[in-house]
C-alpha cells in the first residue's frame, strides 16, 4: 500500500507546479499554479487521476472497466479525418470583405449594395499537390478560398493565386490530380511536379500548356500568402434586380504588392522552416500587420464574348487588364486567426456552388463539374451531410429550412410541420423576388462529348504570358522547366515537352533542351489551331515589372556579434519600423551578444536555425574578431553566401570583411552591397532594401 501511495504522488507532483503565460511582448513567462477547472470525462464526470489507468495492483494488468482510459483512448484514435483529395495543406484567418461603392448596376447581391458595409470572412490558403504535413514551398499553384459570410448566404470565391488551369473540363480532374500526387507503385515523390507522371499527363495534354507555363513562373513559389494574388478563374455572372446579366472575373490584389522567392531559397527554406507561410502569416495577424487584398472585377457583356480572341468559358484562358480593366469593388483585411486550427481551418468546408443571389454561373465546364465535386467531397471528408452545422462553415445570417435529423444534427427544426406547404402556419416559406433565381440563359443544342473548337487554341496566350515576363522571370522559367523535366526519366516525355516549348517560344525550348542534352530538336507538336504570335504583351503579368518599391511587411535577418554597434542596431530597428518592416536578430548562441554598450542582444535564432532563406534583406553587424570567429561557422558563411546568391541586400559593417571574404562575397559586387560605416547610412540600406531584390546580380550567380 505504503509503495503505491508513493508512486501516484512523484507522478502527479511535476504536472500542477507551473503554468506557461505570454508576457506583453509574446515571451513566454513560468508562474505557480493551474487552472481551476476541473478535468472530466466527455461525459461530464470529475476525474480523480488522470496520470494513471486502473490496474490490478500497481504493476498487474489494466482493467477493462476503466471507462476514463477507454474514452480517452477511444477518442484519440478517432482524430484524423481524411485530408482534402487536393489542397490537403492550408492555412487559415478570419476578417472581413469592406464594399467600396454600390455596385446595384450590376448585381442585386446584398454584399454590393452599400458602401462601407463590412461582410465577415474566412480565407483559406493552400498548396494543391503534397499532403497535409507536407512543406510550404513546393513549386504548386496556391489555393485561395475566400468565404464571405453576406446577409444573403455564404458566397465563396473558391479560386487559386493563378488566373488559368491546367484542363478545360472538370471530367479530366482525376487525371490531372492522379499525376502530379505520389506515383502509385513507389508512393512518392511527395509535393512535387518534378516526376515523370505529371510530365506525361501534361506532354499529352496540350491544352495545360499556358497554365504550366505560370507554374514554372515566380508565381509557383511566393514569398507569402501575403504578396500573393487571387483569382476566380472563371467566368461568373452578376444579374441585377431586373434579370440583366453582366460576365465577371474576379481577381484578389495585394495591398503590399506580389514578391516570390527563387528556386534554390525555396528548396533550403523547405529544410530551415517547412511552415514559412504559416508562420509568417501568424506573426503579421498576431503582430497587428493585418494583410490586405483589393477585390477587383472585370466585367464585359456578351458583345465582348462574342468578338474576344479566344472563348470565355475555356479556363485555360484570361482576359488581359489591358484589354479589360479591372474595378476595384471592396477591399479584404484578415485580422483575426482561428481559436483552434482543426474547427475552423481543418473543417472549413468551400464550395463554388454558394453563390448568393445577384451572382450566377457561366457555362465553363470546368466550373460546372466542380459545382458537384464539392458538395460531394465535404460529406467524404467531414463526414456528415450536417457538415453546415459546423459554425465555421454556418451563415452567419438567419437561415431556415426543413432539412433535419443525420448524423451529429446540432439545429433541429421545432413545431410539428417539417414540410412546406402546410396548414399549421409553421416554417419558413420562398422569397420569390428576393431569393435565389438562376439567370435564364436559353440553351439549347444535342447531347454530346464534345469540345468546342473556340477551346482550341492552346499555345497562344502561353507565349503571351511568356512575353510578359522580365529577362529574369523568362530566365526563371526556362531553369524551372530544365530543372522539372531533368527528373522526369523518360527520354520520349523530355521531348515531348520541348515539342510543345517549340510552339510557345524557340528560344525557351532551345535553351531547355540545352540543359537537358537533347541535341537534335524534335518538330514542334501538331497544334490544331497555328499559334498566334502577335498578341500584344500583358505587363499586368509580370511580378517584378510591377513591383511594390516598397519594403513594408517585409524581415531584415541581422547577424550580431559580441561588441557590436548597439547604436546601428537601434537604428536600424527604427527605420524598419518607419518602413512598416521588422528584423530578427540571428547570433552564434541562442543567448545572444554583449552589445559595445555592455547591452545584451538576445538572438531570436542561433545561425544555423535562421538562415539567411527565411529573410528578405540581410545585415551584418560584426566587429573584426565576430567576423573572424563566424569564419569558422558554415552555417554563417553559407548565411552570406547564399543571401548574396539570392540577390539580397546586404548591408555590412566593416567588421564584417572577413566573413563576407570567406563566403566570397566581393564587398565591391554590386550596389546590393551597403556599407553601415554608421547610423546614417542605414536610412540608404533601407531604401535598397525595397527594390526587394537586385536582379541584375543574378546573371552573375546563376548560369
Ligand atoms: Fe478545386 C479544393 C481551387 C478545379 C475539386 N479547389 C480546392 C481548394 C481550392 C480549389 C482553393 C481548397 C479549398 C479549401 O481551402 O478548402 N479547384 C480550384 C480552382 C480550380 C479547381 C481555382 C479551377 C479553376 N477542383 C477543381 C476541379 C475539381 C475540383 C475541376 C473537380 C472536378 N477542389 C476540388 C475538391 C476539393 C477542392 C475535390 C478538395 C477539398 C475540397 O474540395 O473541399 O472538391
Amino acid at each position: 500500500m505504503a509503495r503505491r501511495a508513493m508512486t501516484k504522488k512523484t507522478n502527479t507532483a511535476t504536472i500542477h507546479d507551473q503554468s506557461l503565460v505570454r508576457g506583453e511582448g509574446g515571451e513566454l513567462h513560468q508562474i505557480a499554479a493551474s487552472s481551476d477547472k476541473a478535468l472530466t470525462t466527455a461525459q461530464g464526470t470529475p476525474i480523480a487521476d488522470d496520470q494513471n489507468s486502473l490496474k490490478v495492483g500497481a504493476r498487474g494488468p489494466t482493467l477493462i472497466e476503466d471507462f476514463h482510459f477507454r474514452e480517452k483512448i477511444f477518442h484519440f484514435d478517432h482524430e484524423r479525418i481524411p485530408e482534402r483529395v487536393v489542397h490537403a495543406r492550408g492555412y487559415g484567418a478570419h476578417g472581413f470583405f469592406e464594399t467600396y461603392k454600390s455596385l446595384a448596376k450590376y448585381t442585386r447581391a446584398d454584399v454590393f449594395q452599400r458602401a462601407g458595409e463590412k461582410t465577415p470572412a474566412f480565407v483559406r490558403f493552400s498548396t494543391v499537390a503534397g499532403s497535409k504535413g507536407s512543406f510550404d514551398l513546393a513549386r504548386d499553384v496556391r489555393g485561395f478560398a475566400v468565404k464571405l459570410y453576406t446577409q444573403e448566404g455564404n458566397w465563396d470565391i473558391v479560386g487559386n493565386n493563378i488566373p488559368v488551369f491546367f484542363i478545360q473540363d472538370a471530367i479530366k480532374f482525376p487525371d490531372v490530380i492522379h499525376s502530379v500526387k505520389p506515383e502509385p507503385d513507389r508512393g512518392f515523390p511527395q509535393a512535387q511536379s518534378a516526376h515523370d507522371t505529371f510530365w506525361d499527363f501534361i506532354s499529352l495534354t496540350p491544352e495545360s500548356m499556358h497554365m504550366v507555363m505560370w507554374v514554372m513562373s515566380d508565381r509557383a513559389i511566393p514569398r507569402s500568402f501575403r504578396f500573393m494574388q487571387g483569382f476566380g478563374v472563371h467566368t461568373f455572372r452578376l444579374v441585377n434586380a431586373s434579370d440583366e446579366s453582366t460576365f465577371v472575373k474576379f481577381i484578389w490584389k495585394p495591398k503590399l504588392g506580389m514578391q516570390s522567392v527563387v528556386w534554390n531559397e525555396a528548396v533550403k527554406i523547405n529544410g530551415a522552416d517547412p511552415d514559412f507561410h504559416r508562420r509568417d502569416l501568424w506573426d503579421a495577424i498576431q503582430s497587428g500587420n493585418f494583410p490586405e487584398w483589393e477585390l477587383c472585377v472585370q466585367l464585359f457583356d456578351q458583345e465582348f464574348a462574342d468578338n474576344f480572341d479566344f472563348d470565355v468559358l475555356d479556363a485555360t484562358k484570361l482576359i488581359p487588364e489591358e484589354v479589360v480593366a479591372p474595378i476595384p469593388v471592396g477591399r479584404l483585411v484578415l485580422d483575426r486567426m482561428p481559436d483552434n486550427f482543426f474547427a475552423e481551418t481543418e473543417q472549413v468546408a468551400f464550395m463554388t456552388q454558394n453563390v448568393p443571389p445577384g451572382v450566377d454561373f457561366s457555362n465553363d465546364p470546368l466550373l460546372q463539374g466542380r459545382n458537384f465535386s464539392y458538395l460531394d467531397t465535404q460529406l467524404k471528408r467531414l463526414g456528415s451531410s450536417n457538415f453546415t452545422h459546423l459554425p465555421i462553415n454556418a451563415p452567419k445570417c438567419p437561415f431556415h429550412h426543413f432539412q433535419q435529423d443525420g448524423h451529429m444534427a446540432m439545429h433541429n427544426p421545432t413545431g410539428r410541420a417539417n414540410y412546406q406547404p402546410n396548414s399549421f402556419g409553421e416554417g419558413p416559406r420562398e422569397s420569390p423576388d428576393r431569393g435565389f433565381r438562376s439567370f435564364a440563359d436559353g440553351e439549347d443544342g444535342q447531347k454530346v462529348r464534345l469540345r468546342a473548337e473556340s477551346f482550341a487554341d492552346h499555345y497562344s496566350q502561353a507565349t503571351q504570358f511568356f512575353n510578359s515576363q522580365t529577362f529574369v522571370e523568362q530566365r526563371h522559367i526556362a531553369m524551372a522547366l530544365a530543372f522539372e523535366l531533368s527528373k522526369v526519366e523518360a527520354p520520349v516525355i523530355r521531348e515531348r515537352m520541348i515539342s510543345h516549348l517549340l510552339n510557345i517560344d524557340e528560344g525557351l525550348a532551345r535553351t531547355v533542351a540545352d540543359k537537358l542534352g537533347i541535341a537534335d530538336m524534335p518538330r514542334a507538336a501538331d497544334a490544331a489551331v497555328t499559334p498566334r504570335k502577335d498578341l500584344e504583351p500583358s505587363p499586368a503579368l509580370s511580378i517584378i515589372a510591377n513591383g511594390p518599391d516598397r519594403f513594408e511587411g517585409r524581415k531584415v535577418g541581422v547577424l550580431v556579434s559580441n561588441g557590436m554597434d548597439a547604436a546601428l542596431l537601434t537604428a536600424l530597428q527604427v527605420a524598419l519600423e518607419a518602413e512598416g518592416a521588422t528584423m530578427e536578430v540571428i547570433a552564434l548562441k541562442a543567448g545572444g551578444v554583449v552589445a559595445d554598450d555592455d547591452t545584451t542582444i538576445v538572438a531570436r535564432h542561433m545561425v544555423d536555425g535562421g538562415p539567411s532563406v527565411l529573410f528578405d534583406a540581410v545585415a551584418l553587424l560584426l566587429t573584426d574578431d565576430g567576423a573572424e570567429l563566424l569564419t569558422r561557422e558554415a552555417a554563417a558563411r553559407d548565411f552570406v553566401a547564399d543571401a548574396f546568391a539570392h540577390c539580397k541586400f546586404i548591408g555590412f559593417t566593416p567588421g564584417a570583411l572577413p566573413l563576407l571574404i570567406k563566403a566570397g562575397v566581393d564587398p565591391a559586387a554590386d550596389e546590393g552591397l551597403v556599407p553601415l560605416t554608421d547610423a546614417g547610412a542605414v536610412d540608404a540600406y533601407v531604401e535598397s532594401c525595397r527594390k526587394l531584390r537586385l536582379w541584375a546580380r543574378e546573371v552573375s550567380v546563376k548560369v
